[in-house]
């Protein structure tokens, strides 16, 4: 190290932003040791080195929405001459089995990486003694103390489960399916977030019965008329909605592989009471920062008290000098793998080369792996009438039929794609919204315009690539104050 301590760095947190922290400092010949330790779940489920993304999160779960997309091509092939059997079965064990052994990989790939870099791995948690000194206990409690000059906080979130008789000896989260055993059979999604909409949006696809609990909207923080689009195809798949309802108690009914499980809920609005059978009730209902018992309050780290996450500047230093907060924990910002991965890599070459550049977090693109995908990026149109004004916002849209539907006659019109613009600054597009197969792969693409400042003349002088569904947006010419209802053909 450059100093008296231990290390130049130590990060706490072995996941998207931390290992990527922790590599650029090493690259930069800082000597840098990174902890990270899984608190297995009250199911015992617990995990390898990577973080949420790759063991429990993004790699999973991409992954089991492309074994249910699968499951709707063998449906379409027919139409395309393939001689499908009628009754094509899904193995969810061998889902499970490939999907860990590829995490598994990555997991082993990990750790070489911080071995070729010299970085020191400690398959420990780690919290603060002081303000230069971290301890750390091992799965055998065995205690390590380090000292450093810096430190990152990169201990990202964990899922919330209710307070209601029965949460957390039967139900399961995010933590637990994609590593589960056994067929989770009809399964309940409780909220109506993302990661609830498209656990369930998986598992109907490879062919559970499954619904989910929305307490109010679906999919607070995106553009409304889009959620509501992703719901209402989720519902018309056969994905059922059970809406303006919390669950109150769970009960286990009977024991087995799965399990039979009684789950009480109440309609918010008339109080009335909903009774019925599941085999799996999967929690999505938040996630809760993980600072605690890491001791921040006796070195005085600041953190919001309403959600326990690292209030940072812009330049992610939290109130302490040398302790700095990336990806999820860090308060205020979007909880999204590359967007930890970026924040970590700038904030190394500041820390270590003097270099200036922050992360920008503004226009970052995202897609919600639903059955029908949802991409978007920029402002929703809630949002952006609220910053500039209803006026002074033009919304261009159109439904769509990709091309790959017709034939297998599948849903006319279900996709849905909108432009949000400025009028006052030429129409500048400043919310990108597509809901349609590959939505990702589109997003990402048309992100790249949008954050540079592209005007809707601009999407209009762009050729399209005939036939995709992307080329929707080179010819646009429908708003939504003359065409509420836009519709495409031919
Ligand atoms: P994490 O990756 O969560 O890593 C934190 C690590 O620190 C964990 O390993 C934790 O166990 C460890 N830790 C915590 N406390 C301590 C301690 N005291 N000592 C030692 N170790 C500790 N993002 C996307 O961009 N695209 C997606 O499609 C996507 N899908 C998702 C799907 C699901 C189901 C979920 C839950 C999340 C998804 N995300 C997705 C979000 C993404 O996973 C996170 O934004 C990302 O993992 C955040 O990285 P991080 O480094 O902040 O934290
Ligand atoms: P979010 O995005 O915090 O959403 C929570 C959802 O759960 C939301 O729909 C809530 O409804 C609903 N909710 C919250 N509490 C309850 C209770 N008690 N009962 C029923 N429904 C409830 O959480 P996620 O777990 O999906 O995590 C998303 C993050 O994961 C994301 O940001 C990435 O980091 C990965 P509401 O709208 O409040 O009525």
């Amino acid at each position: 190290p450059k100093t008296n301590y231990d290390y130049d760095l130590v990060v706490i947190g072995g996941g998207s932003g931390g290992l990527s922290a922790s590599k650029e400092a090493a690259s930069l010949g800082m000597k840098v040791a990174v902890f990270d330790y899984v608190i297995p779940t009250p199911l015992g489920t617990t995990w390898g080195l990577g973080g949420t993304c790759v063991n429990v999160g993004c790699i999973p779960k991409k992954l089991m929405h492309q074994a249910a997309l699968l499951g709707q091509a063998i449906k379409d092939a027919k139409s395309y001459g393939w001689e499908v059997p009628d009754n094509v079965n899904h193995k969810w064990e061998d889902l499970v089995m490939e999907v860990q052994n590829y995490i598994g990989s990555l997991n082993w790939g990990y750790r070489v990486a911080l071995r070729d870099k010299n970085v020191d791995y400690f398959n420990a948690f780690a919290s603060f003694v002081d303000p230069h000194t971290v301890k750390s206990l091992d799965k055998k409690k065995k205690e390590k103390v380090v000292t450093a000059e810096k430190f990152i906080i990169a201990t990202g979130l964990r899922p919330r489960y209710p307070d209601i008789p029965g949460a957390t000896e039967y139900g399961i989260t995010s933590d637990d399916i994609f590593s589960l055993p056994y067929p989770p059979g009809k399964t309940l999604c409780v909220g109506a977030s993302y990661v609830s909409l498209e656990c369930a949006g998986f598992l109907h696809g490879v062919g559970f019965e499954s619904a989910v609990m929305v307490r109010s909207i679906l999919l607070r923080g995106f553009d409304q008329q889009m959620a509501n689009l992703v719901g209402g195809y989720m519902e018309q798949q056969g994905i059922r909605f059970i809406k303006q309802c919390i669950p109150t108690k769970i009960e286990k009914i009977e024991d087995g592989t799965p399990p039979t499980l009684r789950v009480t809920g109440k309609y918010v609005e008339t109080g009335e009471e909903i009774i019925e059978e599941f085999n799996t009730v999967l929690f999505a209902i938040g996630r809760d920062a993980c600072t605690k018992g890491i001791g921040l309050e006796d070195i005085d780290v600041k953190i919001n008290p309403q959600n326990q996450k690292v209030i940072c500047d812009k330049s992610e230093q939290s109130t302490q000098e040398h302790i700095h907060a990336i990806g999820d924990i860090l308060d205020g910002k979007l909880e999204l793998t590359p967007v930890a991965i970026h924040a970590g890599k700038l904030l190394a070459r500041r820390l270590f080369a003097g270099r200036k550049e922050l992360t920008d977090y503004v226009n970052v693109p995202t897609t919600v792996f639903t059955p029908l995908e949802y991409g978007c990026v920029g402002f929703s149109e809630e949002a952006a009438i609220q910053k500039y004004g209803e006026e002074n916002i033009e919304v261009y849209h159109t439904h769509f039929t990709p091309l790959e539907f017709t034939v297998s006659h599948r849903d006319d019109n279900a996709c849905y794609g909108k432009l949000v613009c400025v009028k006052s600054e030429e129409m500048r597009v400043i919310g990108f919204h597509v809901l349609g197969p590959n939505a990702g792969e589109m997003t990402q693409g048309f992100a790249l315009a949008v954050k540079m400042g592209a005007k809707k003349s601009d999407f209009e002088s762009l050729i399209g690539i005939h036939p995709t569904n992307a080329e929707t947006f080179t010819t646009l010419d429908l708003t939504r104050r003359l065409n509420p209802q836009p519709k495409k053909t031919g």
